[in-house]
């Protein structure tokens, strides 16, 4: 991409206000320069996307195709300008015009099309394969609202739709003549043609128009771009329904509907018929136009379609895939089902994101059926086809029949499609791989271990260390270079400054530094003031009883009886930051929220306290906000019950920050604590073969611990006897626990969790060990770098070379 000078990039800023915003550098708005921005990159974006579309077509390599529901891609201007080389020039250009970056960068509505790690991390990954140089796009839905925005309203979460289109999105562009046709509905009809083969026809089908926009994803400093291609559906022109002017504006909103809004279920199924009909859309459209383009561009046959693609589907979410292209490999390309089975389980990869059976997605046969009654009838095929192999081949696995088939109940079990139809299942931790082998698709890798294996989850450090935290970023520079910036790993020469007093007291003030932008931040957003030279300890994701929010709060609620008790306790000032959106019918989380503002109100305000602990909740945690808090975060929380976080990412992005992981020895917390070592991380808790034990044996006896511990007994008593106000919530709460046996063990871990904190705290006193200790997790976060997790994938899953 071209490089612009100081005056190039200035020359060229006022052109394009000229001819794009009608305006003039002089009385611009921050808007203005905004899009006048957006214009620039834009130009760069779509010369070097043409040239990585021609080099692609010459080159015939294979390409990759990521699949998913979701991509939380957050803004994307500074992450633009930097892979493509202007982030620099346009920061000193606006400086020295008086203007402040970061407030025209803030101008973009931030690009929520995702719920929280599995959206975020299809979002790094195309990061990653572009700056890698590998050809590879991601295939999305427009959702026309975006995750909701969450207020909080007195303590409790209201919901407003997040409305990101209101103002042109600068970064896409509609290309109508590209647009596919989705089927949906009607009935089947079949004959037998003369060669003795199947015909099967449809009818009365209702025809969407999927209408693709797409948005350039640029590699770092390599000119490549591929595309993040997202479908938003519309009613074909063509259709004639009913005469009637007004039952057709009812037929076109409901077909706007598909790609209305995002579902805010985070690991959770919905099981709503609107969502099937989304996941059919983009699978549909995405498939038609790979076999379309690969049809045109490559002229070859058909059959030859999986030496240049591959199809990752992230999660179950996109597994119509599997049974779409087999119907376009038969029905409209003539291959018998063997021929077509054989390029299918070539094509596809499936990577699994959970162990909770609630997240598992179990779709009503009946429901199926009325998407699209072939894509049902394939599914059937598949799976009757897969009893009887098993049956064949695996006399030992005759009694398993019933658990591995892909139909049974009524009801399709898309994790055991996706297994089948894939020629490739991973996990995405170490520990979470294990486990998927061990129990919860032990069945399946007893037959097919083949196909079973692990990538460990990662973030682009663009994003999460360049861009969001540019103090780090030049202390790492002036020390050992910028190698890093293009292989993260390279971060381990930081190992050299292990000793060194000076460089360990520049990183302390580099995390001075941005803890006063947060505490600015929290002061804007909630009117709390807070001391920066208190411990900044933050739990940020979504609000989930396994991600165990509440016991971090009752820890909370613990300190604060222990100072109640006795003002005088030597106790070290700390400041613990929420951020947690809980989806909307999730009443225990909402609940949860409700109770961190209530401690946080009572606490904040007591002079027994005396600003020794605040409490926060960050309303509205996304990707923008998120570039503010970890650079800032000294203790990152990463809780969940042992076992259940299947990798987590936030955890990554402290640790690259310089926080420090106090945690179980869940997901990729196992990875941190191998790779930074037992001395640079706080482990508490359960393993997860313990909690699998327990669960396994109808849990552990938590009345006994409540009824025996004094500790246990004292926090959970502050929600009955209403100590933080008085509210059904805090009392539900209490018996939650109780009564359903404590399933995320939040009181057999608790004294452990008590414990451990006050490990961390007395560490945190020798100021050098702690830097030391910062530096350490840094200095090791390469290997948590999205361009580690892309290579693996690209060489042992897509064999993209
Ligand atoms: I399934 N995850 C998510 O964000 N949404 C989901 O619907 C499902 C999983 C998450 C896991 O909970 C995290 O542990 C993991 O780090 C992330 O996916 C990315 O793999």
């Amino acid at each position: 991409m071209k490089t612009y000078s100081k005056t190039e990039f200035r020359e060229r800023l006022e052109m394009k206000l000229t001819n794009k915003r009608n305006t003039t550098l002089e009385d611009t708005t921050d808007t203005d320069l905004f899009y006048a921005i957006c214009s620039i990159l834009k130009d760069e974006i779509n010369q070097a996307s043409v040239e990585t579309k021609k080099t692609n077509i010459d080159r015939k390599k294979r390409q990759i195709n990521y699949l998913s529901m979701e991509f939380l891609i957050g803004r994307l201007i500074e992450s633009n300008l930097l892979n493509a080389g202007l982030l620099d020039v346009c920061n000193e250009v606006l400086t020295e015009l008086g203007r402040d970056p970061k407030k025209v960068y803030s101008e973009e509505n931030d690009a929520g099309l995702g719920n929280g790690g599995l959206g975020r991390l299809a979002a790094c990954f195309l990061d990653s394969i572009a700056s890698l140089g590998y050809l590879g796009n991601g295939f999305g839905i427009r959702y026309r609202y975006g995750l909701f925005e969450q207020r909080i309203v007195n303590g409790t979460q209201i919901e407003l739709p997040d409305n990101w289109l209101q103002e042109v999105y600068p970064w896409e562009t509609r290309k109508i003549d590209e647009a596919m046709h989705v089927n949906f509905g009607g009935e089947v009809s079949s004959e037998v043609d003369e060669h003795g083969n199947f015909k099967f026809t449809y009818h009365n089908q209702e025809t969407v128009l999927a209408v693709p926009y797409d948005v350039g994803v640029v590699g770092y400093d390599n000119d490549v771009v591929n595309q993040l291609r997202l479908w938003s559906a519309e009613l074909p022109s063509d259709v004639i329904d009913h005469g009637n002017y007004k039952n057709r504006l009812e037929h076109m909103q409901n077909v706007e509907r598909i790609s209305g809004f995002l579902y805010p279920d985070d690991s959770t199924e919905e099981g709503r018929f609107l969502r099937l009909k989304q996941q059919y859309f983009l699978v549909s459209s995405t498939i038609q136009t790979l076999i379309k383009q690969f049809k045109e561009k490559y002229n070859l046959p058909v059959t030859q379609f999986h030496e240049y693609h591959c199809i990752q589907i992230n999660d179950t979410h996109p597994t119509f895939g599997i049974p779409e292209l087999m119907r376009i490999l038969m029905d409209e390309e003539g291959l018998g089902w063997n021929e077509a089975w054989s390029i299918v389980t070539k094509t596809f990869a499936y990577t699994n994101h959970t162990i909770m059976q609630e997240a598992l997605e179990k779709w009503p046969v009946s429901q199926v059926q009325k998407v699209n009654p072939r894509i049902f009838m394939i599914i059937n095929e598949i799976n009757e086809r897969f009893c009887r192999e098993v049956y064949e081949k695996h006399p030992e696995m005759r009694d398993k029949i019933a658990d591995l088939a892909v139909i049974s109940n009524n009801v399709v079990h898309m994790s055991k499609l996706a297994i089948v139809g894939s020629f490739s299942v991973n996990g995405v931790a170490a520990l979470h791989s294990e486990i998927i082998k061990d129990h919860t698709f032990n069945d399946f890798y007893r037959i097919q271990p083949e196909k079973f294996n692990n990538k460990t989850n990662g973030i682009t450090h663009r994003r999460w260390l360049m861009t969001a935290n540019p103090g780090l970023t030049h202390l790492i520079n002036d020390a050992i270079g910028d190698v890093w910036h293009k292989s993260p790993q390279e971060l381990t020469q930081l190992m050299r400054y292990y000793n060194d007093e000076s460089f360990l007291n520049h990183l302390a003030d580099v995390k001075l530094e941005n803890k006063r932008v947060l505490k600015e931040v929290i002061y804007k957003k909630t009117g709390i003031e807070v001391d920066e030279n208190s411990v900044f300890d933050v739990q940020v994701k979504r609000l989930h009883e396994y991600k165990r929010q509440l016991l971090n709060i009752l820890h909370i609620i613990y300190l604060y009886n222990e100072i109640k008790r006795k003002p005088s306790i030597r106790i070290q000032p700390r400041t613990f930051i929420f951020g947690a959106k809980a989806a909307p019918s999730y009443h225990i989380a909402k609940e949860i929220i409700k109770l961190i503002h209530a401690v946080g109100n009572v606490v904040n305000n007591d002079k027994d306290v005396d600003n020794r602990i605040k409490v926060v909740f960050l309303e509205n945690y996304n990707v923008t906000l998120a570039e503010d808090i970890m650079p800032a975060a000294e203790i990152s929380e990463q809780i969940s019950t042992a076992s259940m976080e299947a990798s987590g990412t936030g955890n990554m992005k402290m640790m690259m920050n310089g926080a420090v992981t106090l945690g179980t020895m869940d997901g990729a917390n196992v990875e941190i604590a191998e790779l930074v070592g037992k001395e640079n991380i706080f482990i508490f808790g359960l393993s997860s073969e313990e909690v699998i034990n327990y669960q396994n044996n109808g849990g552990y006896q938590a009345e006994a611990i409540y009824q025996t511990d004094g500790r246990v007994k004292g926090a959970m008593d502050a929600l009955k006897n209403e100590q933080f106000g008085r509210d059904f919530a805090f009392n539900n709460l209490y018996y939650h626990v109780l009564t359903n046996n404590d399933p995320y063990f939040l009181l057999k871990d608790f004294n452990a969790y008590v414990d451990i904190h006050l490990t961390a705290m007395a560490t945190y006193q020798d100021k050098k060990k702690w830097n030391q200790m910062s530096l350490m997790n840094i200095l090791k976060s390469g290997q948590f770098s999205s361009d580690r997790t892309i290579q693996q994938y690209a060489t042992d899953i897509w064999k993209l070379v």
